[in-house]
């Protein structure tokens, strides 16, 4: 919605400083930034292999207007920027959670899970229109008895009915022919969502919380309670006083640990570490992506040519002074295409070109 404060919560994740004021419609183009994460085990890795480079993962972020009641027909700011969520991971879902008489709030009084069904109707009536323009263009083929389509048809109704009924697409059971289809339509609500509900302190005593913990359930959302206008405060401070300065509110971890951590597991990702003279690098890659997989991810050639990989945990590496006396001491593994690539392997392949 309008002044739940994404921007302000932009700032605060980017360390940027795009306008976050307190009128509805502050943004109207999107602000994108891509954020390092900073994943101190890369650090580690070049100092072992004496690398040149580090290459951290990272993420971009874009911050969008904020969407009422409508926008699906073109309220607001019309459904221009819906498109803007169609090319997106995941999305945050920034809640207002926070009081404040001189912040205009779309509704009168703070309901924050009157805000969350506002838009995401919006989003889910959006993904409708989609899949009736698809029905439309497959009516034809399938009454002239092609049963692709047929099977299709049968598969969008089902989706719509599931639509209709307020639930979002992301939790339509499937199958990985039906998955195929569905991807395709590049739906809104098919994405993983994390809601951030942007409170201060007092918000553990508000009547809503158990009630938002349920739908967060219920939707298979994730939530994370974030006060954006003190991480935006304490943005650029040094990171002890940060830390400091973030305690004395009861705040332990930062919003952007908590975003970066929670969007890993919601979007199924690990990290794997390549390193050698040149560079030190962190990959993500789907939980459950073999070698052959991971060797695709670095370079087609190494895919192509994959005889096989060796592999060591970033922890076991740790206790020698380089991954060569790691292999010469026999810590390092070899195995095959299929090896499934764990949380903190490092890897090095061997491939012929
Ligand atoms: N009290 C309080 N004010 C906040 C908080 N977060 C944001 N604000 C204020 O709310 C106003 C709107 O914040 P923005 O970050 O611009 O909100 P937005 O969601 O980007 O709004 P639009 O771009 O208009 O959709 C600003 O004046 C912020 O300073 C918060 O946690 N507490
Ligand atoms: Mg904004």
């Amino acid at each position: 919605m309008p002044n739940a404060g994404k921007s302000t919560l932009f700032n605060a994740l980017t360390r940027l400083n795009v306008p976050a004021e307190s009128y509805p419609f502050c943004t109207i183009d999107p602000n994108i930034a891509v954020v390092e994460v900073d994943d101190e085990r890369v650090d580690l890795l070049a100092k072992l292999e004496g690398s040149k480079r580090k290459i951290k993962p990272s993420i971009e972020f874009i911050d969008i207007a904020g969407l009422i009641k409508g926008a699906s027909k073109g309220e607001g700011l019309g459904n221009k920027f819906l498109d803007q969520i169609r090319k997106v991971d995941a999305i945050l879902h920034v809640v207002r959670g926070f009081n404040n008489p001189n912040i205009p709030n779309t509704e009168k009084i703070l309901d924050p899970l009157k805000d969350i069904e506002t838009v995401e109707t919006e989003l889910i009536l959006a993904d409708i229109e989609t899949i009736n323009r698809r029905f439309e263009k497959k009516l034809k083929p399938a009454k002239s008895g092609d049963k692709e389509a047929i099977k299709e048809l049968e598969l969008l109704d089902r989706l719509k009915k599931h639509l209709e009924a307020g639930n979002l697409a992301y939790n339509f059971q499937r199958n990985d022919e039906e998955n195929e289809i569905i991807k395709g339509l590049f739906l809104l609500t098919d994405k993983p969502v994390i809601y951030v509900l942007n409170a201060d302190e007092n918000v553990k005593n508000q009547d809503f919380l158990p009630y938002l913990e349920n739908i967060t359930e219920e939707r298979n959302v994730d939530l994370l309670i974030v006060n954006a206008k003190i991480e935006e405060e304490v943005k650029d401070l040094p990171d002890e006083e940060k830390i400091a300065f973030l305690e004395a509110y009861g705040i332990k971890e930062s919003a952007i640990q908590k975003v970066i951590l929670t969007a890993y597991q919601k979007l199924n990702l690990l990290t794997f570490f390549t390193a050698n003279q040149n560079e030190a690098r962190a990959w993500s890659i789907k939980k459950g992506s073999t070698a052959f997989d991971a060797a695709g991810l670095i370079h087609t050639d190494m895919q192509k040519g994959f005889i096989k990989v060796e592999v060591i945990s970033f922890e076991k590496l740790e206790n020698f002074s380089n991954f060569k006396e790691a292999r010469e001491k026999g810590a390092v593994e070899y195995h095959g295409k299929d090896y499934i690539v764990k949380e903190g392997d490092v890897l090095r392949f061997l491939f012929k070109v």
